[in-house]
């Protein structure tokens, strides 16, 4: 599972004990990242995370201002469910020559978002259309069509803050069908979503809400986790 922090809404000075509950859940990855960072927070809250932790941190993106150095990783979204050239290829140019001269490891992600039940901050940054999850088959095409173009991963994103996750029938039909990871996210709230997600075929789940307004939820997810034999 991976931990998702938003510089935008995390206070700085939270960041060592946010990190010490992330600790005892079972988060193998933390990412970093917003559809916005009005305040150019990213790069100090990687530092601060660095300093904390030595699980792997993965930018994520919501343009290309959000490049730092500092991290392990990058997710290299393009939002192939969209057809707005800016997120699909010009923020990418934008950050190709800071990402080459970095460290980074740069994981080619193709990003599709589905309707999570409510407008999302990709919808309206981005202004394009989620695909409806009743559609399930533009949103294997669109999966396949990113597997086909060089993507190393998928991502299917319900938003963040979705009121309906990913339904399993989609995760397990792009799953199957793909030869690449599969990341999913958005919405995930309780540990049945979770779960959900991971037996119909995620390789990683994503949250940041949850954990946002509990910051205990975590804790509670490593202990039934445990039960479960969820890791
Ligand atoms: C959003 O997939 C992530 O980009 C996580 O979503 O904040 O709803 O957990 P939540």
């Amino acid at each position: 599972m991976a931990v998702l922090i938003d510089p935008e809404k995390i206070e700085i000075e939270r960041l060592p004990t946010l990190v010490k509950l992330i600790h005892l859940s079972i988060a193998t990855h933390i990412f970093v990242g917003g559809s916005t960072d009005k305040n150019n927070c990213i790069e100090n809250v990687v530092i601060e995370l660095k300093k904390a932790t030595s699980l792997p941190i993965i930018i994520f993106p919501g343009s290309a201002n959000q490049v730092s150095n500092k991290a392990d990783g990058i997710l290299f979204l393009s939002l192939i469910s969209g057809r707005n050239p800016e997120y699909l290829i010009e923020q990418q140019v934008q950050a190709a020559i800071q990402v080459k001269e970095s460290n980074l490891e740069v994981l080619p992600t193709g990003y599709i978002l589905v309707d999570g039940g409510k407008e999302s901050a990709v919808e309206r940054v981005s202004t394009s259309k989620p695909i409806c999850q009743t559609n399930s088959e533009l949103i294997l095409k669109t999966a396949l069509a990113g597997e086909f173009s060089g993507k190393k991963i998928i991502y299917l994103e319900a938003g963040s803050g979705a009121k309906t996750p990913v339904k399993s029938s989609i995760i397990s039909l792009v799953k199957e069908n793909l030869t690449i990871p599969l990341i999913v996210g958005g919405g995930i709230q309780t540990l049945h979503q979770l779960t959900t997600a991971y037996t119909a075929g995620a390789d990683l789940v994503v949250i940041g809400t949850a954990f946002e307004k509990d910051p205990a939820f975590f804790n509670i997810i490593k202990k039934e986790a445990i039960h479960e034999n969820i890791s």
